[in-house]
């Protein structure tokens, strides 16, 4: 039987998605698209009657404007909103800027298919000389964490999971014990991180999954937060279909 309900959303479409450049924690802005997409979300929550008491999100933008945008659509902009790095989009490491298509061509699909879905291979690391290493390491929106020791310099989905399951363990289970009704907007890789623990996905059937932009999913589990109900996207079949190929050909040499 189900007792916990909770939404998730990946951010609408970025301004680097949409340049299909691997973006990681770097900050980029939604698109145009991507803002329509996040107003269509809040419509769709709308649509499927949902309200919520907290929503969580990552300490980047295109979370957070997705989800302040699907709040106002429900009329629910004054629930409080919990920002954490823990929810951020893996690190990309060194890989951060470059085209996603252009790094095929350069190093072959096969590569980048392992860089962007392998469970534990993770990306080459971003070195101090790296273009966005002083924009991103000395964000002081990271004052309260990751402390620098701890700081990721490229992330696997591993590692990504292992600093966004205890904050899923930590804060997120203990407020749906209490009844709160949850919507977490987050990236692809920090909530397939969620899925995979979510689903008990073997790390195989992990490389297979690809988030759409802007479409919403709902989970309902049961008292022991076991999926009654697996990833319902408030979407039609076709068009999330299609949501993931696009996600997934992102990788393909043009
Ligand atoms: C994308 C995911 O993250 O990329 O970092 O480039 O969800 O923040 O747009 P998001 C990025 P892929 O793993 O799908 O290549």
């Amino acid at each position: 039987m189900s007792k916990y309900t909770i939404v998730m959303v990946r951010h609408g479409e970025s301004e680097w998605n949409q340049l299909n450049l691997f973006c990681g924690w770097y900050d980029a802005n939604l698109s145009d698209k991507g803002k329509t997409e996040a107003a269509q979300a809040g419509k769709a929550v709308k649509d499927a009657g949902l309200k919520f008491d907290v929503a969580h999100t990552s300490l980047l933008t295109r979370a957070q404007e997705t989800l302040k945008a699907i709040l106002k659509e429900i009329g629910q902009e004054d629930i409080p909103i919990q920002k954490t790095w823990r929810l951020n989009e893996r690190h990309y490491g060194g890989l951060t800027g470059m085209n996603k298509a252009e790094t095929a061509a350069k190093y072959g699909e096969e590569q980048v298919q392992i860089w962007r879905r392998s469970f534990d291979v993770p990306p080459p690391a971003m070195e101090p000389d790296h273009k966005y290493y002083d924009t991103i390491v000395k964000d002081p929106r990271y004052a309260d964490g990751p402390k620098l020791e701890e700081f990721p310099k490229f992330e696997s989905l591993k590692l990504t999971i292992e600093r966004t399951l205890p904050y899923w363990n930590d804060t997120i289970i203990p407020q749906l014990k209490e009844g709160k009704k949850i919507i977490i907007a987050a990236h692809g890789n920090s909530l397939r991180g969620i899925v995979k623990h979510l689903d008990q996905m073997s790390n195989d059937q992990i490389m297979g999954l690809n988030l759409p932009t802007g479409i919403p999913f709902i989970y309902e589990l049961d008292g022991n937060f076991k999926p009654v109900v697996s990833m319902k996207f408030l979407g039609d079949e076709e068009t999330v279909k299609a949501a993931m190929a696009a996600v997934a050909a992102q990788g393909k040499a043009k």
